[in-house]
C-alpha cells in the first residue's frame, strides 16, 4: 500500500492526463457580459449568510484565486517532466513563457498542491530555468485528482494565482473532510485556532503554537512571516490569500506563540486552513477545517452537490439574528 514508492512510475503520465481533467474544476467564464442590470444586492431569498453570491457582472478579478487556469493573459501550462518531477510554465500575453517574476513572500513562485478532497496539502518552491520552466521534486504524494496552484507576480503585472487539475493514476480512496476543530497536532506541536470566519467579512484568525504544553516563543521566519496560511474552499478549491499581521523584525511582531491573520471567506461553507510554520529549522503544516457562517451550514460532509433530503435550511433559523426566517419579513 505504499503509494509513495509508486509515484515515480506515475509521474511520466502526468502531462498526458492534464488536458482531460482540468475541466473538472469550476472554471468561470471570465468574459460573460452582464445580460441585465445587477439585482439589488439586498434581496436574499432565505439564503442565510448570502453575502457570497455577489458578483454577477464581475470578471475574473472578482473571483477568488486559483479557479482559473488562464487569467489576464497568463496561462498555467504543465510540461513534460522526468519521473518524480513536476514542471510547468506560465505563458504571458505574448504567448511566450514568462521569465521575469517579482519576489513575493520571499519567493518568485509558490506552488501549492492539494487533492480535490483537500488532503495532501504541500507548499513548495520550484526553481526556474532560463527558458521559464519551473521544476520541483513532485509534491503529488500518491494517486488522486490534485489541484496545483501557481501563486506569483509577473514583473509588470498583478499578483495571480492560477490553478490546474492533475491526475495521478492509481487506486483512489476519497477521504471525508475532517470535522471542524479548533485544535490540531502535527509532529508533537499543538496548534489552536481562535476566531470565527464569517462569509463576506474580514475575520481575525489567531493561531497559537505550543509543544509539550509550553508556548513556542521562538518561531522562525518563513516566507517573511512567522506563519503562512492558505485557505481552500470545499467544493471548488478556491484559493484564498490570507495576510499575516506584522512581520519578523518590524519591532512589534513576536515570534509566537501567536500568529494572526486577516481572512475573508467569500461564501458560507467549509474551508480547510493550512498553516505553515517553521521551528527548529523544519517547516510543518497544521490543518484545520472551519465553517464560515452558520455551524449548521451545509458543506461539511465530503459529498458535494448532493444536498440532504428535505433541505430544511430554508425554514430553520439557526442564528439569533432576529427577523430572519420569519415569514413575511422583508429584507432589512
Ligand atoms: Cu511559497
Amino acid at each position: 500500500m505504499n503509494t509513495a514508492t509508486k509515484l515515480s512510475g506515475f509521474a511520466l503520465g502526468l502531462a498526458v492526463v492534464f488536458g482531460a481533467t482540468y475541466g473538472v474544476g469550476r472554471v468561470a467564464d471570465p468574459v460573460t457580459p452582464p445580460a441585465e442590470a445587477p439585482h439589488d444586492a439586498g434581496g436574499g431569498h432565505g439564503d442565510d449568510g448570502g453575502a457570497g453570491h455577489g458578483g454577477d457582472n464581475g470578471a475574473a478579478a472578482h473571483l477568488p484565486g486559483g479557479l482559473l487556469v488562464s487569467d489576464r493573459g497568463y496561462t498555467l501550462r504543465p510540461v513534460d517532466a522526468p519521473a518524480g518531477q513536476f514542471a510547468f510554465q506560465v505563458t504571458g500575453p505574448d504567448g511566450r513563457a514568462v521569465t521575469a517574476y517579482d519576489v513575493a513572500h520571499d519567493k518568485r513562485m509558490h506552488l501549492i498542491v492539494a487533492r480535490r478532497d483537500l488532503s495532501g496539502f504541500r507548499h513548495v518552491h520550484p526553481e526556474m530555468t532560463p527558458d521559464g520552466t519551473w521544476r520541483v521534486d513532485s509534491p503529488l504524494a500518491g494517486p488522486g485528482v490534485w489541484r496545483a496552484f501557481a501563486d506569483f507576480t509577473p514583473t509588470g503585472g498583478e499578483a495571480l494565482t492560477l490553478g490546474v487539475d492533475v491526475t495521478v493514476p492509481g487506486e483512489l480512496t476519497g477521504r471525508p473532510l475532517p470535522a471542524p476543530a479548533t485544535s490540531t497536532t502535527v509532529d508533537g506541536y499543538t496548534v489552536t485556532l481562535a476566531g470565527a470566519p464569517e462569509p463576506g467579512r474580514t475575520a481575525e484568525l489567531t493561531l497559537s503554537v505550543s509543544r509539550g504544553g509550553a508556548p513556542v516563543t521562538d518561531l522562525e521566519p518563513y516566507l517573511g512571516a512567522y506563519g503562512h496560511l492558505v485557505a481552500l474552499r470545499q467544493g471548488d478549491l478556491a484559493y484564498l490569500h490570507v495576510h499575516p499581521h506584522g512581520e519578523p523584525g518590524d519591532g512589534r511582531t513576536r515570534p509566537g506563540p501567536e500568529v494572526s491573520f486577516s481572512a475573508e471567506m467569500p461564501s458560507a461553507g467549509a474551508y480547510r486552513l493550512y498553516l505553515d510554520f517553521k521551528h527548529g529549522g523544519v517547516v510543518r503544516t497544521a490543518e484545520f477545517t472551519v465553517v464560515a457562517g452558520s455551524p449548521t451550514a451545509p458543506g461539511v460532509p465530503a459529498a458535494t452537490g448532493s444536498p440532504t433530503a428535505g433541505t430544511p435550511a430554508a425554514t430553520s433559523s439557526p442564528t439569533a439574528d432576529a427577523g430572519h426566517g420569519v415569514p413575511g419579513h422583508g429584507h432589512d
